[in-house]
């Protein structure tokens, strides 16, 4: 299988196991399960679960184990969306190519959604406890990388420095603590949680914790980019959105094109960070090159 076959049949596996993680939309109470599932079940690229899967593969196990694990990082991922949608954060109305949560919801109901997905998520990690051939240390360890990471140390830390840097001149190590906490911190707790609970040594899951600090970055700044460049009718968001809240970007800091070539050197170091899995590593280079030329 080629790369785009691969992503391909992974997003599928993805959403498959997200239809059945989640609670029907026949279940009581039915608005709040309709929200979940809106909230989920409505495009997106699922980076991060494939990312779980790929983690699981570099470690020596069959991606399918740890699928409730890379639903539980999808969850987590659509929660901060849902909010981040939020009038009280940037307002947006429109969320992959659709309306967002609280517009079709009620802002109520999207609050309660992101919460819910956010239990949900751990509830689908403390299941793998229940996976007699995952050891029990592995899974609470990555179950702890996954809450780190999500967390007030982690990707509502980014929140938080993004929220109190509107409006304010913000420097260059500013941008990128921001990015590696809201953006960078899910990516890399992705991957090394899937390398952790198959087992992968500590030579593998530091080369992966370097590559993903790298591919975390290139992912923000090419979204910084994509704000600018992008086109609505394909990344399924309205564009210029962070110029109009006056926020901090790698493009308002540093300009479009020192912007391209930091993504293009971010993703030169990720490649070299996978050395050590020699042929192994060929999908997460194909995956760090398309980065560089993603258009949502
Ligand atoms: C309010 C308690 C509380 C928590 C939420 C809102 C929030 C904390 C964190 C925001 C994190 C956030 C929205 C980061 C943006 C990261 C980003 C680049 C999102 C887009 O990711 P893609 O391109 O999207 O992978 P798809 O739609 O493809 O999944």
């Amino acid at each position: 299988m080629n790369f785009q076959q691969e992503m391909k049949a992974r997003k599928k596996m993805v959403e498959s196991a997200l239809d059945i993680m989640l609670p029907g939309s026949e279940v009581e109470p039915v608005s709040i399960h309709q929200a979940m599932r809106y909230a989920v079940l409505n495009g997106g690229k699922r980076l991060r679960p494939i990312l779980v899967m790929e983690g699981a593969r570099l470690g020596g196990k069959d991606m399918e184990k740890v699928l409730p694990l890379a639903c539980a990082v999808e969850l987590i991922h659509c929660f901060s969306l849902v909010h981040d949608d939020l009038p009280a954060m940037d307002d947006d109305d429109l969320r992959r190519g659709k309306p967002t949560c609280h517009k079709v919801f009620g802002e109520a109901m999207a609050i309660l959604a992101g919460d819910a997905l956010l239990v949900r998520a751990f509830e689908l990690s403390a299941n793998m406890l229940q996976d007699s051939s995952l050891p029990t240390e592995n899974v609470l360890w990555a179950w702890n990388e996954l809450a780190t990471a999500t967390g007030s140390r982690g990707m509502i830390a980014g929140q938080v420095i993004d929220l109190e840097s509107e409006n304010k001149s913000v420097d260059g190590d500013t941008l990128r603590v921001m990015h590696q906490k809201k953006t960078g911190a899910l990516i890399k707790a992705a991957l090394k949680s899937g390398a952790i609970v198959s087992g992968a040594d500590e030579e593998q899951l530091q080369a992966l914790e370097e590559f993903a600090g790298h591919f975390g970055l290139a992912f923000q700044i090419t979204d910084d980019i994509l704000d600018v460049e992008g086109d609505e009718r394909i990344t399924g968001k309205k564009s210029g959105s962070d110029a109009a809240g006056n926020k901090a970007t790698y493009v308002s800091v540093f300009g479009l094109s020192r912007a391209n070539q930091m993504a293009e050197e971010c993703i030169e170091q990720a490649i070299r960070s996978l050395d050590i899995f020699g042929e192994e590593g060929w999908f997460l280079k194909e995956l760090a090159r398309s980065v560089l030329g993603r258009r949502s």
